[in-house]
């Protein structure tokens, strides 16, 4: 079993459903789940006007590899609709994989740790919550 964090952000459509589906869908794959509160947040380096997000963290156990995990996120997110015009356009639903244990991860698919989770005050507050 290893630990894994992953945030969560929409700002398009119903949010907190967005949310919600993600959060169950979560709880079938993870163990140990623990979840953030969820925090309303500007749009930080994005272009151009975008509405608000909500952002929360969820923590907990898998025994998925990192790469079926992660396939397992995208898939989720095609599930709320979730398209890809541009980079960092607004979304209904985002599922980052921020945390894949203490592994280090550099590959053309996944980057673990995250490359700026710790710049983002939308990820690393609500990850004090539940890692
Ligand atoms: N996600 C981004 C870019 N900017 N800003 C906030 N507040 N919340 C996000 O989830 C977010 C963002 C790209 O994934
Ligand atoms: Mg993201
Ligand atoms: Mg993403």
């Amino acid at each position: 079993m290893t630990r894994v964090a992953i945030a969560l952000g929409s700002n398009l459509g119903d949010r907190r459903a967005h949310l919600q589906f993600a959060i169950s869908r979560l709880r079938k794959i993870l163990t140990n789940v623990r979840i953030s509160s969820i925090h309303e947040t500007t749009p930080e380096g994005v272009d151009g006007p975008q509405p608000d997000y909500l952002n929360a963290v969820v923590a907990g156990f898998t025994t998925l590899s990192p790469i079926v995990l992660l396939q397992t996120l995208l898939a989720i997110e095609r599930e709320r609709g979730r398209t890809r015009p541009s980079p960092r356009a607004s979304r209904t639903l985002d599922l980052d994989l921020i945390l894949y244990g203490d592994e280090v991860i550099d590959t053309p698919e996944l980057t673990v740790p995250h490359p700026r989770y710790l710049d983002r005050r939308f990820v690393t507050e609500p990850l004090e919550e539940v890692w």
